[in-house]
């Protein structure tokens, strides 16, 4: 048996977003967001679900604050849902603000520390345009500054955006996000609005915000890698998509320029018409943290066969493709096992690319990486008291932690790791019937009841080590 040991003062938390668990989605003057809008729309989410109830997050909030206390967890990353802030693109609003004020004083009564997001994906509807609009950036900046006035005195973590590559690419490309757009060049172009929000966000965020806070970004990462290392369509396959899953992202945010290559390879889709001067220089504001969201990583082949698609297929739609500008690209099947999504199970790989971050942009640039979503969704069965005993999830976990830790062993400058998610809920396209959470929800009555990986996340936390 083998004790892996964090540095003293690493953070284990668990994460959440607005929209997956408020549900109260008409209450204290909250307005439509994108995403209700697209739950509205037959087809679009397995089962006709929606997020008018979700976890009742809302209601309950201080009971799933004492859940995490319970727990043990020191940080609690969660999403601050901006059409309960900003109904309808209109006047600010104390009640929606105030949910959020309530929670952050809960969680830090509980002794929790406050991790805030500012954008997971629920944009209100009434902005004209969505993200196709440039003016959506300037409409973030206010918003973030706003809730920075109201919060920033108690919650000194905040992140601008969650997975951009998502709200965009999956979502005007892909069609697979609301709003469920399938065209290539509104992909890039609400990228690149999404990537400006980023900038002119934490200038807001600066602006504002006490000294002592710290201001970030979350990204998901691919790692992908070539199905055969010999095939030099294999490599370029995957130098593709490495181009459009993270370094559109990654580059112009910590370097302050997009990779030339990717610009080259999306120039039919109008990448250079939409950045204007200086927003390259916007976008690469200095950040203090980037937060890693990791799942899997990929195989690809640029050479033509039946490949599995494992981004792209929800509910049996799969009217684009979110990889913009290589269509082309396969996404091969290694044979690995797999997680309830389809996802395979590649732990090594969150060691690779933690030590290729921290190598490449954030080790030199002095920035702190934090895994700010890990997780997995199984297939839970329930016993007749509604305990699960999720042993596949804690086997994912545990060695994603061994991972981690050995990141921390090679010199990689890892701080925290919050695990997705810390209830059942709403999963987007699949609706409630893909379950992550370390707590079981049942969706009948919402009662919570924490698995067996609850567990083992309380175990770990409070020894601040794994063992193996
Ligand atoms: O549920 C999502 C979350 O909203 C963003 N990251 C991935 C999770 C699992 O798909």
């Amino acid at each position: 048996m083998t004790l892996h040991q964090f540095p003293e003062g690493f953070l284990w938390g668990s994460a959440t977003a607005s929209f997956q668990i408020e549900g109260a989605a008409t209450e204290d003057g909250r307005s439509d967001s994108i995403w209700d809008v697209f739950c509205r729309q037959p087809g679009t989410i397995v089962n006709g679900d929606d997020g008018t109830i979700a976890c009742d997050h809302y209601h309950r909030m201080p009971e799933d604050v004492t859940l995490m206390r319970e727990l043990g967890l020191n940080t609690y990353r969660f999403s601050i849902a901006w059409p309960r802030v900003r109904p309808d693109d209109k006047e600010f609003n104390p009640k929606g603000i105030d949910f959020y004020s309530r929670l952050v004083d809960e969680l830090l009564a509980a002794g929790i520390r406050p991790w805030a997001t500012l954008y997971h994906w629920d944009l209100p509807a009434a902005i004209d345009g969505g993200w196709l609009n440039r003016d959506t950036a300037y409409r973030f900046a206010e918003y973030a500054a706003k809730v920075a006035e109201a919060l920033g005195d108690r919650c000194k973590d905040w992140t601008t955006l969650n997975e951009p590559w998502c709200s965009s690419f999956l979502s005007y490309a892909g069609g697979e996000h609301a709003p469920g757009h399938t065209d290539a060049a509104e992909g890039v172009r609400a990228g690149h609005h999404l990537l400006l929000a980023h900038g002119l966000g934490c200038q807001a965020l600066r602006a504002t915000l006490p000294a002592g806070t710290r201001v970030g970004i979350t990204l998901n990462f691919n790692l992908v890698d070539p199905a055969d290392p010999e095939s030099v369509s294999d490599r370029e396959a995957a130098r593709r998509i490495d181009g459009v899953a993270n370094r559109f992202f990654l580059d112009p945010v910590v370097l302050g320029t997009y990779p030339k290559d990717v610009v080259a390879d999306l120039e039919h889709l109008g990448l250079s018409e939409v950045v204007a001067d200086g927003d390259e220089k916007i976008i690469g504001q200095p950040i203090d943290f980037l937060g890693v969201n990791y799942y899997h990583g990929s195989a690809v082949t640029g050479t033509p066969q039946d490949g599995t698609a494992q981004q792209t297929e929800a509910n049996g739609r799969r009217a684009g493709n979110p990889n913009v500008g290589s269509e082309w690209v396969q996404f091969v099947s290694r044979g690995l096992p797999t997680t309830a999504m389809g996802w395979e199970i590649q732990p090594e790989g969150l060691t690779r690319l933690l030590e290729r971050l921290h190598r490449d942009y954030t080790g030199p640039a002095g920035i702190a990486l934090y895994v700010t979503e890990n997780g997995c969704a199984m297939d839970d069965v329930p016993n007749a008291s509604g305990f699960v005993d999720d042993q596949g999830r804690v086997a994912y976990l545990r060695d994603h932690f061994i991972a981690a830790h050995e990141a921390v062993a090679r010199g990689v400058d890892l701080r925290g790791y919050f695990v997705w998610s810390l209830l059942d809920n709403f999963e987007w396209a699949w609706g409630y019937a893909k379950r992550f959470g370390i707590v079981r929800v049942d969706y009948d009555t919402l009662e919570r009841t924490p698995k067996a990986s609850a567990a083992f996340v309380k175990e770990v936390a409070a020894a601040n080590a794994v063992e193996a």
